[in-house]
């Protein structure tokens, strides 16, 4: 049983607070991401009961309800019906395909520290199929950046990403985001088109994704363009099946008010 007036662990009430402009849920669901990310509830399993918690953060059994709602919605936490709240082993992932983003700003956005460990970074002649991709004329060179990206230290994806040299003369000065890079050389990446399917893991993938061959996989393909049309990338990748999901917004063909 956990105390109002007793600091219990992490499942303390100073927090949150009431002066934030966050709404007290907001802060809850965050104080409890943090703790999730930080490994500070591994031993923990399942979280305390609606009550416990409400009691020992000082809020409503509403507000923490609707943080964990939050965080069940991320993928954070599982909730069985009678059992309780589940702490999910994993980060899980979430990309919203109606919005081009980054690997960094997908995991920035999830309250995720993104990483990438290289796995090759150089210049060669572009392959037919991804002249064909990149409208370049055969023979035209290209950077060839492959990268295993990490998920708060955690291997999520395999991604090998080709820009023409024209666009990035030097694969190396790729520290962080590539996505940042090409904006600061001048070449924002506008818009995608993507293409994923369900795959199973391959040999050569699986243990760069602590996974074995024949996991479930995403692989996606992504054509990148700029606002011009220009194709500036073309992206192929392996992600791990358990723990990213794709989120499509959906509205109805046709809908006005
Ligand atoms: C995403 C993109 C990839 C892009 C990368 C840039 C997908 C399927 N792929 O992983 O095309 O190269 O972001 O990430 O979403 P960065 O800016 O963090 O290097």
């Amino acid at each position: 049983m956990f105390s109002q007036d007793t600091h219990v662990g992490p499942f303390d009430k100073s927090a949150l607070s009431s002066d934030s402009p966050l709404p007290l849920y907001l802060q809850l669901a965050r104080h409890l991401r943090r703790l999730m990310q930080g490994g500070q509830l591994d031993a923990v399993g399942a979280l305390p009961g609606e009550r416990d918690l409400a009691e020992s953060f000082g809020v409503s059994r509403v507000t923490v309800r609707k943080a964990l709602h939050e965080l069940t919605n991320e993928g954070l936490l599982s909730q069985r019906q009678g059992a309780g709240t589940f702490i999910n082993p994993a980060p899980h992932v979430e990309q919203r395909l109606s919005t081009l983003t980054s690997f960094t700003d997908d995991m920035v956005s999830r309250g995720l520290t993104a990483g990438s460990s290289w796995l090759e970074h150089t210049i060669s002649a572009a392959t037919p199929e991804e002249a064909l991709a990149l409208d370049l004329s055969p023979g035209a060179t290209v950077s060839r950046l492959r990268r295993q990206r990490l998920a708060d230290g955690i291997p999520v994806a395999i991604e090998l990403a080709i820009v023409p040299t024209r666009f990035l003369p030097d694969p190396t000065e790729v520290q962080g985001s590539l996505y940042e890079k090409l904006r600061v050389l001048g070449y924002p990446p506008f818009r995608a088109l993507q293409r994923l399917r369900a795959v199973k893991m391959p040999a050569d993938v699986a243990p760069l994704l602590d996974a074995r061959e024949g996991d479930a996989a995403l692989y996606i393909e992504r054509r990148t363009l700029l606002e011009n049309g220009c194709p500036i990338e073309f992206v192929r990748s392996h992600y791990r099946g358990d723990i990213y999901d794709f989120l499509v917004e959906l509205s109805l063909a046709g809908w006005s008010r």
